[in-house]
């Protein structure tokens, strides 16, 4: 980790690389999308396979020189199939967004209806959003969570489903605690005939482990990232049925990117050897009991928690109840004071901005990748919640921020 090639040509970066670990170290990292990969996942991804171009696919590639390339890749693709369970997997897209783009262009065309969960009820922007391509090159539909249990609507998304006639139907989110159930969302794909693409970005890792439903052989395509609760190098995937195969690789390359991230690809197949050893289940269990604990202590100061808890890594506090005038982003702003670093979240039923929202979201990948347990976790949701009640005090930003410091050093990361 010291980086010593980089600090003989370019102190510059050096120095910020430098900066980036020991913020690491000396941080509580709780963005629900991050984790600490492994030794061995970053080494690959600093790899030279940096250097290579290996358009096309294994044993079908545009350019000479790919054998290491293609072993790579074929062990990322084994492991994968072995961890999910899947048919088929194209572990090429770059990341989640760009394997939910390859699987938009793989079966629909511009101008189809896809039907998605809304952002602010913890949908993900390329699920539809104005502003994603998704959202400019397909009609968009959006159903919602209860407003009162903050659990997914299915009968609402039923309802919509049949109003609106979607070509496909997306269902997997980035900010809902709750586990999903992916037959009921695949019942009313079928009923309309639409595709049901799940995207699993976040819980890769919690349904690898069993620790999740999953939706692999349920839904049509399955779409993740791989740098979240699966710990392995960053990027995206594609998991489907044979009978989708030759459309999504064709739709991966050339369709929407050109050469792969072969280093990428090598993280890949190193965090999912990882993930196949026994001990991953394990990490996965202590994952989702710590968001349990998490939610729990944070509800026992009396925030609350969207759908009041988390079956997941995550939990999603509404402030609105317990901290009217405090915003998502300055509770992030006076967190990050303190070294707990998470992202302030839109909420259901969002009244301030995407920009200012009213809520936090907390995740437990990385602390437990730390080896944070949930005595641990109930200590940070007590400093949190300190935090949250006088975001403006010096006094008790620094005493949270020492106390930090000390569950750092208690577990060393990088060592
Ligand atoms: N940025 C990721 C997240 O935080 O959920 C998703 O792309």
């Amino acid at each position: 980790m010291d980086h010593d090639h980089v600090r003989a040509t370019d102190p510059a970066v050096a120095e910020a690389l430098t900066g980036e670990i020991e913020r690491q170290r000396n941080t509580l990292s709780m963005i629900a999308s991050e984790n600490h990969a492994s030794r061995a996942v970053l080494d690959a991804q600093g790899s030279v396979l940096t250097n290579k171009y290996a358009e096309g696919y294994p044993g079908e590639r545009y350019y000479a020189g790919c054998a290491y390339a293609d072993a790579v890749e074929e062990l990322a693709v084994e492991r994968a199939r072995e961890l999910w369970g899947a048919d088929h997997v194209n572990v090429q897209p770059h990341s989640g967004t760009q394997a939910n783009m390859a699987v938009y262009t793989a079966v629909l065309d511009p101008g189809d209806r896809i039907l998605s969960l809304e952002l602010e009820h913890g949908g993900h922007l390329s699920h539809g959003h104005p502003a994603n391509f998704a959202g400019q090159l397909f009609e968009v539909e959006h159903y919602r969570v209860d407003p009162e249990t903050g659990y997914l609507d299915y009968e609402g998304l039923a309802e919509t489903a049949d109003e609106f006639d979607p070509d496909a139907i997306v269902s997997g989110f980035s900010a809902y605690p709750r586990q999903v159930d992916w037959e009921r969302i695949d019942a009313v794909a079928d009923a309309v005939d639409a595709y049901h693409v799940a995207d699993i970005a976040h819980i890769t890792g919690l349904v690898a482990a069993g620790v999740h439903p999953s939706p692999v052989g349920v839904a049509d395509f399955v779409t993740g990232s791989t740098h979240k609760t699966i710990r392995a190098g960053r990027g995206g995937i594609v998991m489907c049925g044979e009978e989708h195969a030759d459309a999504i690789d064709n739709a991966v390359f050339p369709g929407v990117q050109g050469g792969p991230l072969m280093h990428n690809v090598a993280g890949k197949a190193v965090g999912f050897g990882e993930a196949l050893d026994p001990s991953f289940a394990e990490y996965a269990e202590h994952v989702v009991a710590n968001a349990r604990a998490l939610g729990e202590a944070l509800a026992d100061h009396g925030l609350s928690l969207v759908s009041d808890g988390t079956d997941t890594h995550l939990v999603l506090v509404d402030l609105r109840d317990s901290h009217p005038d405090l915003s998502g982003g300055d509770a992030e702003d006076a967190l990050d004071a303190t070294g707990i670093v998470l992202n302030g979240n839109t909420v259901p039923g969002e009244t301030r901005s995407p920009f200012d929202p009213s809520g936090i979201r907390a995740g437990t990948a990385a602390l437990t990748t730390r080896g944070f347990d949930e005595d641990a976790m109930r200590e940070v949701a007590d400093l949190i919640a300190r935090v949250l009640d006088a975001p403006e005090d010096d006094e008790v930003l620094a005493a949270v921020s020492d106390r930090v410091d000390d569950l750092c050093d208690a577990h060393p990361l990088y060592e």
